[in-house]
């Protein structure tokens, strides 16, 4: 020590006193030299495709040849996902709104039709049997999961739901906006807000009086038929900058995600997938019954695994020979 200079001592000094003169350059310094964790790839680009697997051509399109399912490449890519505070109709669960990147993907075209479920499971479980080419609806997630299973055990590839990440990357195709086709969405779109009534069934409260309950009973139902009551043929309405139809309205879509309001708060930026605890399953994109706002691509709807209605329907996903969000096996 007695070699060691005096201006450099004096020197060291003030540099001790400058440092605990101000801690926020101290902190400034460590993490500088210690690198913050995730702070370097704030700004990384998506997730690579695997070594020596180049992406097909945006705007390429793969037929499952023994259905005829389209397939539209949805190619890599991150997003913002979730919805702005102000933007009409929201819900609570459609934030924080956060980035979002993903591995490209193969995604159905159109809903999963009646004549494409039927070639696979050999039966039609859908309320509005209108014909082969419409949506195949009254599915719930399970019989939506036994699909691709048995799809891709016919066919020999590998079929699943689409993550509710991919599902809205898929719908937004790009846009910032509500629909994907701007900031509202109109009939010559989309598919939804069709008018039905169920016959009338007489409300009786217990509080209510005498008089009320005899007059509920007589009451005639108001509606003996469900007017309007129908999907569109798949694909009836324009496609979306991937190419895809019917992301916003028809049928709701099933996605793979166990449903959670909370799940953004905490969701990984990459190849999200809420696989976690619960037992509701996340639903996508609005349908021929409901209103504008639920067919936002920010929308989160959820039901339970066995529940289906003449709303609930799907679309399938290919995964791409490349790495991707690790889903249970079905
Ligand atoms: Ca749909
Ligand atoms: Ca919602």
């Amino acid at each position: 020590m007695k070699a060691f200079p005096a201006l450099a001592r004096l020197a060291a000094a003030l540099l001790l006193a400058l440092l605990l003169a101000a801690p926020g350059l101290a902190l400034e310094a460590a993490g500088a030299t210690t690198g913050a964790p995730g702070a370097s790839d704030k700004h990384a680009k998506a997730p690579a495709p695997g070594p020596g697997s180049a992406e097909p051509p945006a705007g390429s399109v793969w037929t499952e040849p023994r259905t005829g399912m389209i397939f539209c490449w949805v190619p890599s890519g991150c997003f913002v996902m979730g919805s702005p505070e102000n933007e009409f109709g929201r819900n609570l669960d459609e934030g924080p709104q956060h980035e979002v990147c993903l591995a490209g993907f193969w995604l159905g075209q159109t809903e999963v039709t009646q004549g494409q479920w039927r070639a696979i499971m050999g039966n039609n479980p859908s309320l509005i049997a209108n014909g082969a080419d419409y949506p195949v609806d009254q599915v719930s997630w399970d019989m939506a999961k036994a699909y691709a299973a048995a799809l891709g055990k016919k066919t020999g590839g590998g079929f699943r739901l689409p993550t509710e990440a991919e599902w809205e990357y898929a719908a937004r195709a790009g846009t910032r906006t509500p629909y994907a086709f701007g900031e509202a969405i109109s009939h010559d779109e989309a598919s939804f807000e069709k008018r039905y009534s169920l016959p009338a069934q007489p409300a009786v409260s217990k509080r209510k009086s005498r008089k009320g309950r005899r007059k509920a009973r007589t009451a005639a139902p108001k509606v003996r038929i469900w007017p309007n009551m129908h999907t569109n043929v798949a694909g009836s309405f324009p496609a979306n900058a991937f190419g895809l139809r019917d992301m916003h309205g028809n049928v709701w879509e099933w996605c793979e995600d166990v449903y959670d309001a909370r799940y953004y708060a905490r969701s990984p930026r990459e190849n999200p997938l809420n696989d976690g605890e619960g037992d509701a399953r996340v639903l996508r994109g609005g349908s021929w019954v409901t209103k504008a706002e639920t067919l936002r691509s920010a929308n989160r709807s959820r039901g339970w695994p066995d529940l289906h209605t003449a709303f609930y329907g799907l679309r399938l996903v290919r995964p791409a020979a490349q790495p991707g969000p690790a889903l249970p096996r079905p």
